[in-house]
């Protein structure tokens, strides 16, 4: 890992132009990661554009350096870029890129910085820890690494990916590296409390009763001890919500004492299906499931997107966890 953080470094001094991407539909890990990287970037006056596949979330607009994420996919023509970073993606698809990296016709170099289980190594260089709790903390390794000191607003950015995936360090992904890296960065003066209100005070009256109408039709599925539940598109247009507000769902639903795996459902605008895994139960790996349903992601939170209508899609993913269950 050091090895690689060094190489990454080098690269990044040679590069003319360096594109930064997150996963599409960006949470606080994947922006906070990119954020702290463009600050660095914007220190060192390395020419550099942070572009996203997907609109950002509102609620992450006061994080510095959001407002300067652009959607506007000419950055693809630029002659001058040659590198690209990719934070907090398991594969191409998943960042939204993959059509745009295949049909280049000139030779760049792709970096992948991760923390997947299920990461496909796509880049020329990957910085990837599947054991991190996070890509905040692989893009703190990296700051370390390489001596470049961690300022006041990469402190915070990299908070904000640490606290997004760990669920304020309640979940599985909570782990020793990830609380002293946390102390560590409050004492850079990451400001918490920012973070705090940017990825947990963000839900309006209109989220929560959308909550509401999506836990009120829990059901479980004894056979397979799954805990499921499914949200529709007229669910998000009757309290006119973009689905990306929607997902702090499914970490909600980890809070039960009961079944092995839950499960959200969400039916996205052409007719697919997203799937939403959580588990505390040391007895699943969900990221194998998601992973045999085309998808990716960790033991414990995994995702994956399948074709719809909904029942036929829940009938699928039964059988397929059926199948792991054997
Ligand atoms: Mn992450």
């Amino acid at each position: 890992m050091y090895r690689t953080a060094k190489q990454i470094h080098n690269l990044i001094q040679e590069a003319n132009h360096i594109i930064l991407v997150p996963h599409k539909d960006p949470d606080g890990d994947a922006l906070g990661s990119l954020t702290a990287f463009k600050q660095y970037l914007t220190r060192i006056n390395k020419p550099h554009t942070a572009y996203c596949a997907t609109e950002i979330p509102e609620n992450f607009k006061d994080l510095r350096h959001v407002q300067d994420i652009n959607s506007d996919e000419t950055v693809w023509q630029n002659n001058n870029f040659d590198l690209v970073i990719v934070f907090d993606s398991g594969d191409l698809c998943h960042a939204g890129i993959d059509g745009y990296v295949a049909g280049l016709s000139k030779k760049i170099s792709v970096i992948n910085i991760d923390h997947h289980f299920t990461n496909e190594q796509y880049g020329h260089l990957n910085m990837v820890s599947p054991n991190g709790s996070s890509t905040a903390e692989v893009v703190y390794n990296f700051f370390k690494y390489n001596d470049i000191k961690i300022d006041e607003v990469m402190a915070t950015s990299l908070l904000a990916g640490l606290i997004t995936d760990t669920d304020f360090y309640t979940n599985s992904a909570t782990s020793l590296s990830s609380l002293q890296i946390t102390s560590k960065l409050i004492s850079y003066g990451g400001n918490l409390k920012l973070i705090k209100e940017i990825v947990f005070k963000n839900k309006t009256i209109d989220v929560l009763k959308l909550w509401g109408a999506v836990l009120s039709r829990l059901k479980k599925h004894e056979t397979l001890d799954v805990i499921y539940t499914y949200m529709t598109q007229s669910d998000l247009e009757k309290y006119n919500i973009p689905e990306s507000v929607s997902d702090g769902i499914s970490n909600f639903m980890n809070n039960l004492n009961d079944g092995g795996i839950c499960l959200l459902f969400k039916e996205l605008p052409d007719n697919k299906i997203k799937g939403s895994f959580r588990t505390t139960n040391d007895n699943f790996d969900v990221s194998l499931i998601a992973k045999e349903l085309g998808g990716g992601g960790h033991k414990k939170a995994a995702g994956f997107t399948i074709d719809g209508p909904l029942k036929k899609a829940a009938q699928r993913v039964f059988t397929t966890i059926q199948t792991y269950k054997k």
